[in-house]
């Protein structure tokens, strides 16, 4: 096995759980905003976390639960239109400090960067949504930690599929061998392991039940030295703790 020599993160999920508290209070507020009276409850929004991409996500909710509303013409831009509007919501949540990152998160990227491991971002939301979550919880020059931020549009197949990681690696031009994942959702896995990523599973309300076959282990958090993980599958190593040394362990076996 090569070294390791990169480390790409998922966002949602897995810097931070976003979702229940973050995406869909934002897309209820931008329904709200347009009159509408869609109501995206907890429940509701766990069979819609099946579709990654909020645009994609809403035109998937039109299909399936308001078969009486009528289509407009350009539904594209209707859906783009609002899920603009959703973008404003959901920075302006960040920006209030709303969501922490997940325990370890903060530690893991720093003892990376003092190792001289190399970090990118592959995500399918939006680039907006990715520089609002790292300002207002690392501060604005990690941005610049991260050597490649693929979110959102970049590739037009979004996870499942391996193409946002693959576009991360050859931007960072380095081979899937070189690098690990960090996922929390089926859909992450997919893609992380179609572009043949080792990938590190977090779990959380929304996606403890999923199907991680194939992961190099899955855990409940990162956990931090005075509060372990709980390893829900795969071999820990004798760590109780995720740090680089765990991280490199994963990697190689
Ligand atoms: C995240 C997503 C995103 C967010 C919403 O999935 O699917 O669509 O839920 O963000 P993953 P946008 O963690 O697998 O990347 O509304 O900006 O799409
Ligand atoms: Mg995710």
């Amino acid at each position: 096995m090569p070294e390791l020599k990169a480390l790409i993160f998922d966002v949602d999920g897995t810097l931070a759980d976003t979702e229940k508290d973050g995406h869909r209070v934002a897309f209820n507020l931008a329904f709200a905003d347009a009159g509408l009276d869609w109501d995206w409850t907890v429940d509701i929004y766990e069979d819609l976390l099946s579709v990654t991409g909020g645009k994609e996500r809403m035109k998937f909710y039109l299909d399936k639960y308001t078969p009486e509303f009528t289509q407009p013409d350009d539904l594209d831009s209707y859906i783009a239109d609002m899920h603009k509007a959703k973008t404003a919501h959901y920075t302006e949540l960040l920006s209030k400090g709303r969501i922490p990152l997940r325990p370890g998160v903060k530690r893991i990227l720093n003892e990376a960067r003092d190792k001289g491991y190399r970090l990118a971002i592959a995500t399918t939301t939006t680039p907006a949504n990715v520089e609002a979550l790292l300002v207002h919880t690392l501060g604005e020059e990690s941005m610049n930690w991260f050597e490649v931020i693929a979110a959102g549009d970049i590739v037009p197949a979004k996870k499942p599929a391996p193409d946002i990681y693959d576009f991360a690696l050859e931007k960072m031009n380095l081979k899937a061998e070189e690098c690990i994942a960090f996922e929390d959702s089926r859909n992450g896995i997919l893609s992380s392991l179609g572009a043949n990523l080792k990938t590190i599973i977090t779990t959380n309300d929304y996606t403890k039940d999923h199907d991680f076959n194939g992961a190099a282990i899955v855990l409940d958090q990162y956990g931090e030295p005075d509060s372990s993980f709980t390893v829900l599958e795969g071999d820990a190593h004798g760590f109780d703790y995720l740090n680089i040394d765990m991280i490199k362990a994963l990697h190689s076996a």
